[in-house]
């Protein structure tokens, strides 16, 4: 008996092991669950249900493994065992079975209801807004509180400047089919619809550059819908905003259709 429990203990360390070690080192893509280092002020919000939902399902799965290989071990069959007796419509159990899963969905539902709902409350508080355009197959940035635009195509990948730490108000549009806006390290995509204006606020918080790519299967060039985002000081975005106007890139971008009844034609 002694043996079979010291089996039963090192197999149940060896399932709880790496969830032991994500849980003490530092942050790293590790303890993130694999989602990258968030670029904008919202970001750990995110990371946090991620991590909390991992380690719920963690827990979940070393408790059911645990009775499974406990059962399994100690109940295991032996030389001249009878039949052991078969338990069939236990009540209590069904409905311990139907109640419990029921909490665990419902506690889920509960952290992603207020986390999603806080993350996509538009408070209008914004310091500047984009008009993304996403279109087949490249994009269009309107900075329309400059009135200035910048746009690429699948061979030459655009670029959106944002200023650090302000927080910028995305509207998103599309003149032809569903694209998605999606900038891992914003850790936040949000679909494109004609038709339709969907909007979300972020705040960058990292100078750099981040990569940003179409993530709604749009046609045949999808995997060509790429762009940069770049964040960088008030002083570079300003400069560059500038840049754009020298260009002649003044006014919005024309995708030769309007954005907005891109659905009706
Ligand atoms: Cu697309």
């Amino acid at each position: 008996m002694k043996t079979t429990r010291a089996r039963l203990g090192a197999l149940i360390a060896i399932v709880a092991l790496p969830v032991l070690l994500t849980g003490c080192s530092n942050d790293s893509e590790l303890t993130r669950f694999g989602f990258p280092s968030p670029a904008t002020k919202e970001g750990p919000t995110i990371i946090t249900l991620w991590q909390g939902s991992w380690i719920a399902a963690g827990l979940v799965g070393i408790l059911t493994w645990g009775l499974m290989i406990w059962a399994i071990v100690v109940y295991r069959r032996r030389d001249g065992d009878p039949v052991p007796a078969q338990t069939r419509y236990n009540v209590p159990i069904e409905i311990m079975y139907t109640i419990i899963p029921l909490i665990m969905i419902l506690g889920l539902f509960y952290f992603t209801a207020k986390d999603q709902a806080a993350l996509t409350k538009v408070s209008n508080d914004n310091t500047h807004t984009v008009n993304v355009q996403g279109w087949r197959w490249s994009w269009g940035f309107n900075y329309t509180d400059e009135n200035v635009f910048d746009a690429g195509t699948p061979a030459h990948r655009p670029e959106l400047w944002l200023p650090v730490d302000e927080k910028v108000k995305f509207v998103l549009t599309s003149p032809d089919v569903i694209h998605s806006f999606w900038v891992p390290a914003f850790l936040t995509k949000m679909d494109i619809v004609p038709g339709r204006h969907n909007t979300f606020e972020v705040t960058p918080n990292k100078i750099g550059t981040f990569a940003g790519k179409c993530a709604e299967l749009c046609g045949v060039d999808h995997s060509r819908m790429l762009f940069d985002v770049k964040v960088v000081s008030r002083a570079d975005y300003d400069a560059h905003i500038a840049e754009l106007k020298a260009k002649g890139q003044v006014g919005q971008v024309d995708t030769g259709r309007s954005a907005v009844a891109g659905a009706a034609q």
